[in-house]
């Protein structure tokens, strides 16, 4: 697959400079995480360069991408603020070759999580949380976790998001609920 500076040019073409800045600053989390606990930086590198790829493509365009992939298909009744993830795996799959399977679910599930992920999944997906340009409510504290327990701090920023939406009145996909659920139990 593709060489870091090219994709790097490409993401830099695809997204708005915050979101480019954003995603240096998940690289950067990941690759610290991926450290810590065991996962390969390279590909936690890799799997963070491309994971918001789609992000900012028009809602018709990840919608058809969405139903052109392998996806459980029941994403597409909730926020379509899940479908980037999905849909830059298959970008990260068919422009730039990627093929190995792990990076590639750790930028599927990147937004949504899901039961019995890898430990380059839970890293890219936290790396997302905690990155320095991250500002919300409680993320010191899931950055203290993050030094320490994996899945707790994982678990915290999940639990997080789904709080949120609850208290919006949004729906919660299944597999973020499934995702909590997992790590709460390893913790336990
Ligand atoms: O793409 P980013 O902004 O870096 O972060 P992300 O990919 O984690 O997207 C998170 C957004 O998705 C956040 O605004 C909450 C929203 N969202 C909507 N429904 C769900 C959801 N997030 C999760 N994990 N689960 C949902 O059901
Ligand atoms: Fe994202
Ligand atoms: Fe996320
Ligand atoms: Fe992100």
């Amino acid at each position: 697959s593709v060489d870091r500076e090219t994709l790097l040019r490409a993401l830099r073409d695809e997204v708005p400079e915050p979101r480019y800045l954003h995603t240096l600053g998940v690289v950067e989390a990941a690759v610290r995480l991926a450290e810590r606990y065991g996962a390969d930086p390279t590909k936690a590198e890799l799997a963070a360069i491309l994971h918001d790829f789609a992000k900012f493509w028009p809602i018709d365009r990840l919608r058809a991408a969405v139903q052109a992939s392998a996806f459980p298909q029941d994403v597409l009744a909730y926020d379509a603020e899940l479908w980037h993830g999905p849909v830059a795996a298959e970008v990260a799959k068919a422009r730039f070759g990627v093929a190995d399977e792990d990076v590639l679910n750790a930028i599927r599930y990147h937004t949504t999580g899901r039961p019995g992920m890898s430990v380059l999944e839970k890293v890219v997906c936290l790396a997302d949380y905690i990155e320095p340009g991250r500002q919300f409510p409680g993320v010191d504290e899931i950055r203290r976790l993050a030094e320490v327990d994996l899945d707790a701090a994982l678990a915290k920023a999940l639990g997080g998001t789904i709080a949120y939406l609850i208290s919006r009145g949004m729906r919660v996909y299944p597999l973020t609920l499934l995702a909590y659920n997992d790590l709460i139990g390893a913790c336990a």
